[in-house]
């Protein structure tokens, strides 16, 4: 039974000033994953108050979002068989001293905050988040 979901990816200021953009792509791919669709943008503060508005009664809310809003970051559409949930085992734990070997967060994350990437947690949150950044 075919289970072909999308969920969406953000590969974060740190990884993208880093040069680490195609590198992450590709273990997408390699993992099965079709790049639906892709932009590099750099979004406002009220923006990634907004996208991170689950986070906001928590202590790293504002810096989390000063933090996402503080340069270019790339924005995908993932398309696989369980899509958010491969997604999220191919990142690895939040903490990358705590993720797991050969995960994204284990190979490219720097600290809990500036750990290169971010995934969808649910499906129904995927498709808010897919809308949110590429709903014309
Ligand atoms: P997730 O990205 O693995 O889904 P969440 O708990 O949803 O983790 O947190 C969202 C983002 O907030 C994390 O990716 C990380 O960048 C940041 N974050 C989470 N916990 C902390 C913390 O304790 N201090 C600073 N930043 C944090
Ligand atoms: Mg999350």
């Amino acid at each position: 039974m075919s289970n072909v979901e999308q969920t969406l990816s953000i590969i974060k200021p740190d990884a993208v000033e880093r040069n680490l953009h195609e590198q992450i792509k590709n273990n997408f791919i390699e993992n099965g994953f079709d790049i639906k669709n892709e932009k590099k943008i750099k979004i406002s503060k009220s923006e990634a108050e907004e996208f991170y508005k689950v986070h906001q009664s928590k202590p790293f809310y504002d810096e989390l979002c000063n933090y996402l809003s503080s340069g270019p970051i790339v924005v995908m559409i993932l398309e696989r068989e369980n899509a958010v949930t491969e997604n999220r085992k191919l990142m690895g734990a939040t903490d990358p001293t705590k993720a797991e070997e050969g995960t994204l967060r284990k190979k490219y994350g720097i600290s809990i905050d500036k750990n290169s990437v971010h995934g969808s947690d649910s499906i129904e949150n995927a498709k808010i988040e897919i809308d949110f950044f590429f709903k014309s």
